[in-house]
């Protein structure tokens, strides 16, 4: 990666709009746009803003505002200019062709994040931090995304390493005597120091489940028997006719799923089959989908009717869910109808009548309640939403447990020292503080260019 040349893309989406957004990096940024301009903008204060036209050898390019970041207090860290031109591609076009022919260069995908990285405004989780914020479609990917660009775990991370580092020196100063009987890493404070450091990891490591499904959208899937009132229920969710509701058992065959949002989460919800021996090819493909459902869900809510339904058959269908997934509410419906006692029932999660939509939001509000409150326990509430980071936090993990053994069975001196400093590079590799260049380019090359 060259770091001294200057970069140029469209940060805008192509196509018309209002404005579009054309930035420039680099230590030529200055000397590039000076000449293709009339008037000059030396000596013009970085965040300033300044009105000009720009030209090439053909005449006006277009009437542009051209903001000015100087040095260090840019985005990238370098000396920095965005135009914001007419949003016309044959503008965009012209205006890039002629910075191009000035000695600029059209930028890798993700260069100006990496360049921020290279130049220390942003440590690695910050720089990915920056394109989920780019991608967040709902709430809780945004808040994760901005928690994280602020600086999340990075913080954690460097102190955690910091008291590792601290005791991996003793350790090696140990060895530095050879010979001789001495420890001057306490083996009880490294064992305590590592036990809360593990303890620590491992539940960012824990969150990461929860978090990644929380990103991509928490999978509700609604299972029972034939008429229990599932598609019912979707239906009230969704506040539309989406799935046909009958009373002939055995309406919904294939499985249906939709978006929704609660409370700043987004839900996937599955509407599926209605469970039961059934004969018919079709049904029966159906009931294995509503299976798979299960089996990936996040939660799946088990409906019944109580007033056709008997307490045993309840259990049966309860034992076979909870074979497949962890998480299984149960939800008596059509609540409007019955008049017994839920009490032979075990455990009932939530009464509702899917058909008044009654008490379905509640529902779906204590779901949320108990996603949030399971993220606040796990780790304060920043959970772990990227996949490369889960990784390096469950091999700090294994290393951190390996020093625990170790202490066990009085492992020597450099052989503690080699797990510490492993459990020490598994977490600098969150932040960034590695020089793997193919790790760095395969990270920045799923960005898009511009950014
Ligand atoms: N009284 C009352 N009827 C309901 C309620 N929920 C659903 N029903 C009725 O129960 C019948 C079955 O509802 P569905 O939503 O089609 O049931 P399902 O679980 O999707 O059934 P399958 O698709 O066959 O598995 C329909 O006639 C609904 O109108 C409720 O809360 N109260
Ligand atoms: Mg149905």
């Amino acid at each position: 990666m060259i770091l001294n040349d200057t970069i140029v893309a469209l940060a805008t989406p192509s196509g018309i709009g209002a404005i579009g957004l054309i930035r420039v990096s680099g230590t030529a940024t200055f000397e590039i746009i000076e000449k293709m301009l009339h008037k000059s903008i030396k000596g013009k204060k970085s965040h300033s803003i300044v009105l000009r036209e720009l030209y090439d050898t053909e005449g006006v390019i277009d009437e542009v505002l051209i903001s000015v970041f100087r040095g260090t207090r840019s985005y990238t860290g370098e000396d920095t200019i965005e135009i914001s031109i007419h949003g016309s591609d044959y503008i965009a076009t012209r205006l890039i062709k002629s910075l191009l022919h000035h000695g600029a260069r059209m930028a890798e995908p993700g260069e100006f994040t990496q360049r921020a990285f290279l130049n220390g405004k942003l440590d690695l989780a910050q720089a990915e931090a920056v394109a989920d914020v780019i991608a967040s479609e709902h709430q809780f990917a945004h808040e994760q995304a901005m928690k994280q660009l602020r600086g999340g775990y990075s913080k954690d991370i460097q102190s955690l390493r910091g008291k590792l580092l601290n005791f991996t020196s003793l350790i090696e100063l140990e060895l530095d005597f050879g010979e001789e009987d001495v420890e001057f890493a306490s083996r009880d404070e490294l064992r305590n120091l590592v036990l809360e450091i593990k303890n620590r990891v491992d539940r960012l490591s824990d969150s990461f489940t929860l978090g990644n499904a929380l990103k991509k959208g928490f999978t509700v899937v609604l299972a029972g028997r034939p008429n229990a009132g599932k598609s019912t229920m979707f239906n009230a969710l969704l506040n539309e006719d989406r799935a046909i509701v009958s009373d002939i058992e055995g309406t919904t065959r294939d499985s249906i799923e939709e978006l929704i949002q609660v409370s700043g989460i987004r839900m996937r919800v599955v509407d599926t089959a209605g469970i039961r021996d059934a004969t018919d090819v079709i049904e029966k493909e159906g009931i294995n989908r509503t299976f798979k459902h299960v089996e990936a869900s996040g939660i799946t809510l088990y409906l019944f009717d109580p007033s056709h339904t008997t307490p045993r058959e309840v259990s049966s269908d309860l034992g076979i869910l909870k074979n497949k997934t962890d998480r299984v509410w149960t939800i008596a419906n059509k609540m409007d109808l019955f008049t017994g006692n839920l009490n032979d029932f075990g455990v009932v999660d939530a009464q509702v009548s899917a058909k008044d939509a009654n008490n379905v939001v509640a529902l779906f509000d204590k779901i949320v309640q108990e996603l949030t409150s399971e993220i606040s326990n796990l780790s304060n509430e920043i959970v772990v939403t990227n996949a490369r980071h889960a990784e390096s936090f469950r091999l700090c993990s294994n290393e951190l447990q390996s020093i625990l053994d170790g202490i066990e069975n009085s492992l020597t001196g450099d052989l503690l020292s080699f797990h510490l400093r492993s459990g020490i590079k598994a977490l600098a590799s969150i932040t960034g503080e590695i020089d793997n260049e193919e790790v760095l380019g395969n990270i920045f090359s799923k960005f898009c260019i511009g950014k």
